[in-house]
């Protein structure tokens, strides 16, 4: 391959290059992740130290004569008796069953960072109130039923569900706060140099004297600019550092490497304020399993990471990714669920830094078994341990207490914000390829899909498309004329994707870049100059998506007449946004690099690419006047990105393995308040097999975001490139999606509202069938859809669960029906994917899939009944304009469908002012054990139907009852 831009000598993105080259040549020949690359906990400081945290003897006590209360909160201090550092404490009671504890060091040298940006608004307070309290504890209770109590010595607090314990913090004594300090070298500089220009400075310089010369210090003109007064004194840094007797006599350097400095490869991270990390243990005593803090390329179930790495959030990107291990990826969500048999929990640690989690699973004897036994009268069960340390900011802890799985979503929904149902054209097919290399290329594969009856709603184009890898702007020879390029999808009711990195180009004459560099717009390095990177264009720098009038400045260029070319149905695509920086340490920014406020990349690095998003996401808004919902793709994600739009997977590989982790990793999102996810259908790099598109085909079309897409160095895989039966099967299950889309669109619309995500776990149905608890080869759509995708090469048969005692599961196609709750072997020809219909539901589905969405949205209805065995059935149809902001002021209609007593009926739930002509044209009941003798409607009409005696089904045909009324049909028996 052609290498754009060149090395330089002094940098450190020759494995790229190298990596790059050997691709072009072999692809097939380059895959394994660089582990080289990135650091392990051992080459991390923070991370050794955290782990080294001694267990079970916490010097941490709570300071009773500092309690202060409120309606909502307390505040507490909280003293090391070691090194007499003080911390404060604040518990807040918020709304629905959620606590929050913060801990932060009192008075330090600079503000810690405390990310706001994660959160949708300020949460809802609720009542805190001080129960009973002695010198070994305070207890509490929150939100009316929810129960607490702070331990004084050592602190802990002890959460309960009940009478039952079910979060205890610190209870493992692992809080470890590094409060700021200054570096000894450093005192020692300054106070000499205050010493020769003031004179004799007397035996020592405790207090206000200490502080006057740290504010002279460069490193601290943060507190100097910050709330703490500089004149104070300084608590617990003083009795840290102890006094400095005698400025003549230099004091000893700390010895212990990877405190003021750390070095990686050839990047050395500066380290100007020192140790700053922090960490604690949070056990869940109850849990058998955790899940969550996605991104990691690892199963649902979240594993013992004791004989190993810990899981670690660190937004990188990471080159052809292995399998089932910690390592950190593109995304960080530091959001963690804890199941037990009767409940569930959810913890939110909202640090944007570097964080790590270690998980680990307690013994009989433990800490945490002891405690059970000792609150509980038991324990002998197994619980789960987790240990979370980040490399900055503060303890910002929200604890969920659920009780259900969908409670603890919703909690987590109400702080960080849930997904806004998106336009119904990012529900169905996204074809992608880096790259679709100019306007013929787009117009043959645009014509190749409708020569092939296969639907598709959006085209991507990848980096190429540029001029000279500046976004927004269009390469003038391939794209020379990209409205009318666009025009001709848009006119079949198809959108267009453009790709926008954040990483600008250093080039004079991009508009761009000029605006950044005479604005101050760009991130700075840890001298204050504007940082230069190397990326896709070359030299590069990053605009601070930190200071809000870069946001601004950036939402601004999606204006349709400043971003040329495009027009309100061109959408976004956020890569690179972690942000990926090929010759930086991790392939992503220094930690030291400077951002809005004064605070450095290390603080907010997990957030980056949030930012990159919530500009684009405010810019698709403007450019519509805010009628329009917006659609941006992102690679990079925190905490809170679900407000933002989609997310997927990354660079992953066309390999049977790779197919099988989709699910994991898409259930990890998806109970992490990220719903709309999906991997790369096909395998990004590599070339698959027939039998390999085929099958991810089939799987993708039941994932929340369905997008092929495909490296450079890729073979062409648009379907109809494969043999006839793979093009067809494909094609089919495309079709497929398309004619479920009402489903997912209802969902997607009732996760807005309660958190819960469409693409779920089991367990999240069945919270008590501990067999699901560790599954993640399949999984739930809503409550009605089971889906067990073919994962493996030349599988003939696959073993489903179908949970539910009693359960009905009709298989989709035939209305075959199996019964839960238990393993059943079902045969998987290639032409099958294993996908049932729980008894108990009704489905709604457009079954004519058209060449696009918007072709299909006046088309009429099919409703699926599928009975329980008391032949009942519900469901519900959400319904509105598809793509406008209008839903939000009440214009959509939803329809409670519900089958009882053989009357089936439609009842509008909402009093919104929505009209639609669509209809429902056909309704299938399967699990009728006999024919009706008639059918008629509300008005009495009759309706045409057909019995099939075999398959127990029944079909009523061209019923055309209007969506927009209420009504019913009886079946007479
Ligand atoms: O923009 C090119 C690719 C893109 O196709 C892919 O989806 C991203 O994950 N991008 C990464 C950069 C290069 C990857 C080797």
């Amino acid at each position: 391959m052609t290498l754009r831009f060149k090395s330089r000598s002094s940098m450190d993105h020759s494995w790229l290059l190298f990596t790059l080259v050997i691709c072009g040549v072999t692809i097939q020949s380059c895959i394994a992740v660089d582990r080289g690359n990135f650091k392990t906990c051992d080459q991390n400081a923070f991370c050794k130290r955290q782990r080294a945290t001694q267990l079970g003897n916490s010097p941490w006590e709570i300071l009773l004569d500092s309690l202060n209360s409120t309606i909502n909160s307390l505040q507490v201090q909280v003293i090391s008796s070691r090194s007499q550092a003080r911390l404060q404490l604040q518990l807040i009671a918020l709304a629905d069953s959620t606590l929050h504890l913060q801990l932060d060091e009192i008075n330090p040298i600079k503000l810690r960072y405390r990310s706001q940006e994660s959160l949708s608004g300020s949460p809802q307070l609720s009542s805190l109130k001080i129960l009973e309290q002695s010198s070994d504890s305070i207890s509490l209770s929150f939100g009316g039923t929810g129960k607490a109590i702070l331990l004084v010595k050592p602190f802990r607090l002890d959460v309960y569900d009940g009478d039952q314990l079910v979060i205890s913090v610190n209870a493992r004594g692992l809080l470890n706060f590094e409060h700021q300090r200054v570096r000894k070298s450093k005192l020692w500089e300054a106070m000499t140099s205050v010493a020769q220009t003031v004179g004799s400075v007397g035996s020592s310089l405790p207090g206000k004297a200490y502080s006057w010369v740290l504010q002279w210090l460069p490193w601290s003109s943060e507190a100097a600019a910050t709330e703490a007064n500089p004149s104070d004194p300084v608590e617990g840094l003083e009795q840290e550092e102890g006094e400095v007797k005698n400025p003549e006599e230099k004091p000893q350097e700390e010895e212990e490497p990877g405190l003021w400095e750390e070095t990686f490869k050839s990047h050395v991270d500066s380290k100007p304020y020192g140790p700053t990390s922090v960490g604690v243990d949070i056990s869940f005593p109850g849990s058998r399993h955790v899940y969550g803090i996605p991104e990691h390329a690892d199963t649902f179930a979240l594993k013992q990471t004791k004989n190993g790495d810990p899981y670690r959030l660190y937004n990188t990107d990471v080159f052809e990714y292995e399998l089932y291990n910690p390592m950190a990826l593109y995304g960080a969500v530091p959001f963690m669920i804890a199941k037990r048999q009767q409940g569930a929990v959810g913890v939110f640690w909202n640090n944007a830094a570097e964080t790590y989690v270690d998980i680990e699973e307690s013994s009989s004897g433990s800490v945490v078994s002891s405690l059970m036994n000792l609150v509980s009268g038991g324990g002998n069960e197994p619980h789960q341990q987790t240990h979370w340390f980040s490399e900055s900011g503060i303890i910002d802890l929200y604890i969920m207490t659920g009780p259900t799985p969908k409670d603890v979503v919703r909690q987590y929904g109400s702080l960080t914000g849930t997904t806004p149902l998106p336009q119904r054209f990012a529900l169905g097919y996204h074809q992608c390829r880096w790259n679709y290399n100019d306007q013929e290329d787009v117009h043959n594969v645009d014509k190749g899909f409708d020569l092939h009856d296969i639907p598709y709603d959006v085209l991507w184009l990848d980096i190429e498309h540029t001029d000279g890898k500046k976004y927004f702007t269009w390469d003038p020879i391939k794209f020379p004329d990209p409205l009318e390029m666009a025009q001709n999808l848009t006119a079949k009711g198809r959108k267009l994707v453009t790709i926008v990195d954040p990483h600008m180009k250093r080039d004079s004459s991009f508009f761009f870049h000029e605006h950044c560099e005479q604005n101050d717009f760009y991130v700075k390095d840890k001298d204050g100059k504007i940082y230069e990177g190397w990326c896709w264009p070359g030299s590069a720098s990053y605009p601070d998506f930190f200071n809000p009038n870069v946001r601004d400045y950036w939402a601004s260029r999606f204006a349709l007449d400043k971003y040329e070319g495009t027009s309100l149905d061109v959408y976004t695509w956020n890569d690179m946004n972690e942000p990926s920086v090929f010759n930086g340490p991790e392939v992503t920014m220094p930690k030291d690099c400077l951002h809005y406020g004064g605070y450095e990349h290390r603080d907010v690095h997990n957030m980056y690419g949030m930012m990159v998003v919530e500009g684009t996401i405010r810019g698709q808004l403007m450019r519509s006047d805010y009628k329009l919902r917006p659609f941006v793709l992102s690679r990079s994600f925190f905490a809170g990105s679900q407000r933002f739009g989609a997310v997927w997977t990354g660079d992953n590989i066309a390999d049977w393995e790779h197919l099988a982790i989709a699910v994991p990793m898409l259930l990890s999102l998806s109970v992490s308040g990220i719903p709309f996810c999906g991997a790369d259908v096909g395998g990004f790099f590599n070339n698959p097999n027939s039998e390999l598109l085929t099958r991810w085909y089939q799987a993708g079309a039941f994932q929340p975001f369905f997008r092929g897409h495909a490296h450079l160095h890729t073979k062409r895989r648009e379907p109809w490139l494969f043999d006839e039966q793979t093009n067809k099967l494909i094609k089919s299950s495309i079709k497929q999606r398309y004619t479920y889309l009402p489903l997912w669109y209802t969902l997607f619309y009732e996760h807005e509202k309660t958190a819960t995500p469409p693409m779920r776990p089991l367990w999240m149905e069945y919270p008590q069938d501990v067999e699901t608890f560790s599954m993640d080869n399949q999984f739930l759509l809503g409550d009605s859809i089971l889906v067990h995708p073919v994962v493996r090469s030349g599988e003939t048969e696959v073993s489903v669960y179908f949970p539910g005692d009693n359960t009905l599961w009709y298989e989709i196609e035939t209305y075959k029906v199996y019964q839960g709750s238990g393993y059943q072997t079902i045969p998987v020809a290639i032409n099958k994917i294993p996908v049932f219909q729980r008894g108990g539901t009704i489905v709604p589905k457009k079954e004519r899939a058209r060449r696009a969405s918007s072709l299909m949205a006046k088309d009429p209805y099919t409703l699926i009944v599928t009975l329980d065995k008391q032949g009942k059935a519900q469901g519900r149809l959400y319904v509105d304009d598809g793509q406008s902001l209008d839903y939000q002021k009440g214009s959509y209609l939803i329809l409670e469908l519900s089958m009882e007593n053989h009357v089936l009926s439609s009842k509008i739930s909402n009093q919104g002012a929505f009209e639609t002509p669509e209809l429902i044209e056909k309704i299938v009941i399967a699990g009728l054990n006999r024919s009706p003798s008639s059918i008629e409607d509300n008005t009495g009409r009759a309706v045409e139907y057909r019995y099939d005696t075999t398959s127990q089904v029944l079909v009523l045909r061209k019923p055309n009852l209007s969506v927009s009324k209420e009504w019913d049909v009886s079946l007479k028996m």
